[in-house]
This record gives C-alpha cells, structure tokens and sequence, in this order.
C-alpha cells in the first residue's frame, strides 16, 4: 500500500514531517557526504545572527541523565558569511532549507529576514527567540508576550517569506505566548527549544558547563515537551512543529497525534546521524501496519 508522508505547514509543504532542528545539524553541509539531505522533509540550520558570534567558553556540552546539557552561546559564521559561503553548497544538495536567525533586537531580526529572503533559496525562517544561553532574562524574548510580538511584527513586515517562532519552555504558560506569535503575523510555531539547567562536578564542586547553565534536552525533556506543544496545538489555529527528546518512529508519532503537524529530530543526530532517515520510515512502517494511507490521518487523533 502507497502511504502519503507529505505534510503541509500553512504556506508549504514538505515531503514527510520529519526536519533535522537548528543547531543540531551545523549548517547542513558538514553531513552531507553521509546523508542524503534530499530526504529529510527540512534541514533547520543552526541559528545565525547580522554579525559573528564566538560563543561561550569551554566545557560547552556535558551528558546527563537521558539528556545532555549545551551552552555553545550562539556561536555562528554571522549572515554575510552564511550567505556567501555555506548556502550555496546547501542550495547544491537539494535540500529544503529552513534558516534559523536571532539577534540582539527586534530590528535586527528584521535585517537578517531581508537579506535571506534577497539571498533567495530558502523555504522558510526559524525566528529564535528563545535561546536559553543568553546572560539576561530579558534577551530571552519568548518569555514575554508583548516582547514576543515586537519581534514577529518586526519579521513579519521584513520578509514575505513564512514565519516560524521558536518559543522556550522556560515559561509558565507557554500557549500564552504561541497565541502572541500567532496574532503578530507568525505562520508556524516550533516548540520547544531547551529547558535552562545545570550539573556540578561534586570533586571540584564547580559547574560542568563554562558558562554554569545551559539548555537540556534529549529523552529527558521529552513528556515535558509533549504536554508543552498538546497545550499549544489546542489554543493556535497556525501550524505547530514538535521538538524535544524524540529519538525514534514512536516518540515522533505522539507529537503527530497530540497536534504535531510536523516535527525536529535534534540530540538523537548526536547518536546517531541516520536518525531522522529511521523515524521517516518507521513512521511509514506504522501507517501501512494500521492501513492508514497518509501521516495527516494521524495528526490532532489524541484519545485524550
Ligand atoms: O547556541 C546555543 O547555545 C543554543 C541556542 Br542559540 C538555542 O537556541 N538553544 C540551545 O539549546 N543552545
């Protein structure tokens, strides 16, 4: 039997809805040689800024618990240098490019929405509101609505290309802040990003992380991010994208089926790099079992 994977995100389609999540798959490029890029339904790029950034100092990842903590703290090429030197090979594999972008104020999300819309190439941005490596509360936009909205209105007016927010788990009520993305213009919603934590090494009683905290996630996250983003699908009318902690065909299939219309695949590449390709299949492999013939048929079918 011939099973659709295809699955529309309001103002494009992808061809299954499995994508690689930013920051967890470089800038696309660096696995191309092990992977065919060509059948994942999207690479997200790692998050990229108007100017270069160093990131935190080391140690920047330790492994916990069914997770692992990060605190790289931004580091990236800047966008001239994206545009210039790493797009293109992307462009070149075919891939479906989704380009993740964040910066220190509303107006320069804006910038780096125009100048990637004028590289041309990509399919949508990924607006990062939410990295939890920021040294300030208030850099960390998604834990505020009105500060929220100031950055999607700003986007919004920036580019004609589709808007997906990034909001953080770092928050109360987290639909509280899909519904300002949504009434400020946004197309989509990715949740979550990381939850803000930290481990001590009992020896030298200092932190494991250079820069003491950092974003968890991994199979830890995932119940916490999976209620997260069933709040969320059941307040929003705008597509929502699952992200936290999914590392096979099963975990991706209860966020299609609490309100998912697609999802990212993120620590589990660190594992392994085939993973994104296994859940596409495994997730096949489950709809021909139960003879439904298309992944939308499963998705928002939660039991409760
Ligand atoms: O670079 C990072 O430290 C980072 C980012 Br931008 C983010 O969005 N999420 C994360 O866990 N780490």
């Amino acid at each position: 039997m011939r099973v659709s994977l295809s699955a529309n995100i309001g103002r494009f389609t992808l061809p299954n809805p499995v994508m690689v999540a930013s920051g967890t798959f470089g800038y696309g490029t660096e696995l191309t040689g092990f992977l065919n890029t060509k059948k994942i339904g999207a690479i997200v790029t790692k998050s990229i800024s108007l100017h270069p950034k160093k990131g935190n100092s080391p140690p920047r990842i330790v492994e916990t618990p069914s997770g692992m903590l990060n605190s790289i703290g931004l580091q990236n090429v800047g966008i001239e240098n994206f545009i210039k030197d790493k797009l293109p090979l992307l462009k070149k594999s075919g891939a479906n490019i989704i380009v993740s972008i964040f910066g220190d104020s509303p107006e320069e999300y804006g910038e780096a929405a125009r100048r990637l819309e004028m590289a041309g190439g990509i399919i949508a941005i990924e607006v990062n509101i939410s990295c939890p490596n920021r040294k300030k509360w208030n850099k960390i936009f998604a834990v505020d609505p009105v500060l929220t909205s100031e950055v999607v209105k700003t986007v919004r007016d920036a580019t004609s290309l589709p808007v997906i927010v990034k909001l953080s788990p770092n928050v109360t009520d987290i639909a509280e802040m899909a519904l300002a993305a949504e009434s400020s213009g946004a197309d989509a919603i990715s949740a979550v990003n990381t939850f803000i934590g930290m481990a001590v090494n009992i020896e030298t009683r200092r932190a494991e992380l250079g820069a003491v905290t950092g974003g968890l996630s991994g199979p830890a996250i995932k119940p916490l991010a999976l209620r997260m983003v069933w709040e969320i699908s059941k307040k929003v009318k705008i597509p929502v994208i699952g992200i936290g902690g999914i590392m096979n065909a099963r975990d991706a299939l209860e966020f299609l089926m609490v309100g998912a219309k697609a999802i990212q695949i993120g620590t589990a590449t660190f594992v392994n790099p085939d993973s994104a390709m296994e859940i596409i299949s495994g997730i096949e492999a489950f709809l021909k079992a139960k003879k439904i013939d298309s992944v939308e048929k499963i998705i928002n079918t939660f039991n409760g």
